[in-house]
């Protein structure tokens, strides 16, 4: 059936270098994805809620690989944790986001060059959401891949100038690519809201949602 999915959810740019793939990722890699995103939550350098400079906390949990990311900075232990180095990004996932690249500009030159050193996996409850904003601590332009797993989520992508319209909603569902570059990739953008209870079972999530986001920060 998967013919007829993608007539309905067509592979969609949503603005110059933003390509949305809906279902580019088999169940079954999605299962091997949530496995390891267990994984890399436990400790050290444990997954959690980030702290707010404000002394608040994201609703959101993040763990970071290669990187770690805390407002509003990137460091090489979890600063903010228990000080533990970060693991490194797995070549797994470096292949995982030069496939994406490739695919999304259908571009293999552009997928070779694609060198992301940091991954974030953001987990959502349904009651979890990312007000709008921009991923601006990298000193690179090269784009960001997003892979999302479990529940469904509303998904706002907006514009470079303001929090504000013009944005444009998509729904990400589980499986789903989206690549962010050249003029994406300082736009706002956020998640509004998550669509408790849609996602795909057999991906391994009882509920919520996992996002993984490939990032090269140009950090040595
Ligand atoms: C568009 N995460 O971690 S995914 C984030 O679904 C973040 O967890 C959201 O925003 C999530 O910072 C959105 C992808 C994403 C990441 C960076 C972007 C979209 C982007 C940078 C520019 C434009
Ligand atoms: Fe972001």
């Amino acid at each position: 059936m998967d013919h007829l999915f993608s007539v309905s959810r067509p592979r969609r740019t949503i603005a110059p270098g933003a390509v949305h793939i809906p279902g580019w990722l088999s169940t079954n890699r999605q299962r091997e994805l949530v496995e390891q995103c267990r994984e890399w939550a436990r400790p050290p350098a444990p997954m959690r809620r980030t702290a707010l400079p404000g002394g608040g906390r994201m609703s959101v949990s993040t763990v970071c690989l290669g990187w770690h990311w805390s407002p509003y900075r990137y460091t090489r232990t979890a600063v903010d944790v228990d000080d533990a180095p970060v693991p490194p990004v797995s070549p797994t996932l470096v292949d995982l986001g030069r496939r994406a690249v490739t695919d999304a500009y259908d571009d293999p030159a552009a997928g070779r060059a694609y060198e992301p050193d940091t991954a974030l996996i953001n987990f959502y409850d349904p009651a979890a959401r990312m007000g709008m904003h921009r991923d601006k601590d990298e000193r690179v332009n090269a784009p960001i891949v997003s892979i999302s797993l479990g529940d469904a989520c509303l998904f706002r992508f907006g514009n470079t100038e303001s929090r504000g319209r013009p944005y444009t909603d998509v729904r990400l569902e589980s499986g789903d690519l989206f690549v962010f570059g050249g003029p994406s990739r300082f736009a706002f953008h956020g998640v509004p809201l998550i669509h408790p209870g849609t996602g795909n079972a057999e991906c391994g999530l009882t509920g919520g949602r996992l996002n993984i986001t490939l990032r090269t920060t140009g950090l040595t």
